[in-house]
């Protein structure tokens, strides 16, 4: 039963402008676009933003929806989500305007949406005042072997105990969390970023979300700085950095990110480099990588070599955070550095090579040949036979590449399964895991002896399912896995006898983070 409103609006089920595409579909085409935008002010503005921005949902716009297939995104409208607070629409939409509104929120926007430190103070929210909090853990157990787990399933998390393997916590999480959460140096903190923007800092001894501030509007990721002062952000929309304030979340300075011929660029990813203290920051749109220094002092020595900002022509700003760009040959996509943080590896974006820069003078030193497109941020550096290598999976082809630091020759390529996309190990073992992400494989799971480059062991603890991404406890005694689907597990082995001792459901977790590797920056473990 429809009565109609004086607007033209059919209370209760149908707008209009659906009533009349229902009708008659033959002029659907003229109607569409006009009426998929009165479908999606009716239906999804109030959650999503009447500017698809995101608001108590997520952000619906192409760069946001990047990994939901058009197929999938239909499903999602007509049947919901479970475990978020999507309803479904299946009763109130018909086929075609689940298709108009598809094709709607997959239309790239006019104009680069606005978010500047206006929208981003206004969505500053503290959850607690960390002053009435109490500043020792709440819990028996080591705060040093804490995990973080990320369960993308359901947009939760897990606090999980490294020696007794046991979740102490469990609580939500922004939508789409994306990226290694970064721990404050003491570990007491940990932030996480969404790819909707929002980064949230959470209070591991107390278990609360204490503050949030949303720093963009398609975030890549987060890095905290070694003094625990300052989180920076990197954005692909809009093509902006973020520098926030580790104790409150309160943004300090915000960058536009453009190259030094005038072209924006969106930020790949940003980095902390602890000796250098300085934040890395990968762009995507322009052959550059800067280094911002976080010291008061705008004079920092980089490993006995001066650099001042006061003199370089190519910085970018001599304001608080100086910038120092990097000029490259090459785009660079994806990032490993050195222990030293002297040296950083690009995968360049033709995907026939690696490039090595080195930080101190600033250019390119070597090429790797690098087939494929290796997934350097996975990479874990290890020393075998007296040489520092390190050893990256690769996102199109079978192989792991074993390299050697010192002159840049690939040592040896392992052939695996297929495609993987995480790579860990630790000091205390003698093997590296790699996952085969992709492909009819993606159960598998090699374990690789780091001193013969042999694969010892290839692991399939759930057939059928995605096995991917391991971590250790902070002793190297385990080593966690997960299950990466909705009815998935976290797996723990004894990382020296490669046997499951406990299986632990989650809803598809996808990355653990453990407190100490992670704020000792170990060589096996992403940073
Ligand atoms: Fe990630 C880390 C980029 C798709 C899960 N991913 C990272 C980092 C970068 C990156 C630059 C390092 C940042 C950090 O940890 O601070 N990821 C990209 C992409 O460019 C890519 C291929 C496409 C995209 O849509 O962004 C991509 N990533 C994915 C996924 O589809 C994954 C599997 C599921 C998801 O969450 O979206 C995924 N990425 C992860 C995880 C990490 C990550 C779990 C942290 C790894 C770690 O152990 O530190």
């Amino acid at each position: 039963m429809f009565t109609f409103s004086p607007s033209g609006n059919i209370s209760g089920f149908f707008p209009l402008a659906a009533f009349i595409l229902f009708l008659a579909p033959v002029h659907a085409e003229n109607v569409a676009g006009a009426s998929a935008d009165r479908l999606f002010q009716q239906h999804c503005a109030a959650c999503h933003n009447p500017g698809r921005l995101g608001a108590m949902g997520p952000a619906l716009l192409p760069e946001n929806l990047k990994r939901l297939r058009k197929a999938k995104a239909a499903k999602v409208i007509a049947d919901g989500r479970v475990a978020t607070q999507m309803p479904a629409f299946g009763d109130k939409l018909n086929k075609l305007q689940i298709t108009q509104l598809v094709d709607y929120i997959y239309t790239p926007l006019d104009k680069v949406p606005v978010w500047g430190l206006e929208e981003i103070n206004k969505s500053h929210v503290i959850h607690f005042d960390l002053r009435a909090l109490p500043d020792r853990p709440r819990f028996d157990a080591d705060p040093q072997n804490l995990f973080v787990v990320v369960e993308l399933g359901d947009h939760h998390a897990t606090i999980l105990d490294g020696d007794r393997l046991v979740p102490l916590h469990r609580f939500k999480t922004r939508f789409a969390l994306h990226g290694g959460p970064k721990y404050s140096p003491d570990g007491r903190f940990v932030y996480f970023a969404s790819r909707d923007g929002w980064i949230s800092k959470f209070d591991m001894y107390n278990f609360k979300t204490v503050a949030e501030i949303r720093a963009g509007i398609n975030t890549r990721n987060l890095a905290v700085s070694s003094d625990g002062r300052y989180v920076l952000v990197g954005n692909y929309l809009p093509h902006s950095l973020v520098m926030l304030d580790a104790r409150d979340l309160k943004p300090i300075k915000y960058f536009h990110v453009t190259g030094r011929n005038g072209k924006s660029s969106r930020v790949s990813a940003v980095y902390n480099a602890p000796p250098r203290n300085s934040f890395i920051v990968a762009l995507k749109d322009v052959t550059e990588v800067w280094e911002i220094s976080y010291l008061d002092n705008p004079e920092p020595v980089y490993n006995g070599y001066v650099h001042d900002y006061r003199y370089d022509e190519a910085m970018a700003d001599r304001g608080p955070f100086p910038v120092r760009r990097i000029v490259l040959d090459d785009y660079l996509d994806d990032f490993f550095f050195d222990q030293p943080y002297e040296h950083l590896i690009g995968a360049a974006r033709n995907g026939k090579n690696g490039q090595v820069i080195n930080l101190i003078v600033g250019r390119k030193i070597a090429e790797i040949p690098l087939k494929g497109l290796p997934h350097l941020g996975s990479g874990i550096s290890w020393t075998y036979k007296g040489i520092p290598v390190f050893a990256t999976p690769n996102l199109k082809t079978g192989m792991v590449s074993v390299i050697d630091m010192k002159n840049w020759k690939v040592i040896k390529q392992i052939k695996t399964l297929g495609p993987g996309f995480f790579m860990r190990s630790h000091d205390n073992t003698n093997y590296a895991w790699v996952d085969v992400f992709f492909g009819p494989d993606r159960d598998a799971v090699h374990v690789i002896d780091k001193n013969t480059l042999e694969i010892v062991k290839t692991l399939r603890p759930a057939p059928g399912k995605t096995a991917a991404h391991v971590e250790f406890d902070r002793y190297g005694k385990y080593a966690l896995l997960s299950i990466w689907d909705m009815d998935g597990a976290l797996i723990i082995y004894d990382a020296k006898a490669l046997k499951e001792i406990k299986r632990l459901p989650m809803k598809k977790p996808s990355g653990k983070y453990n407190v100490y590797n992670k704020t000792h920056y170990l060589s096996g473990t992403s940073h």
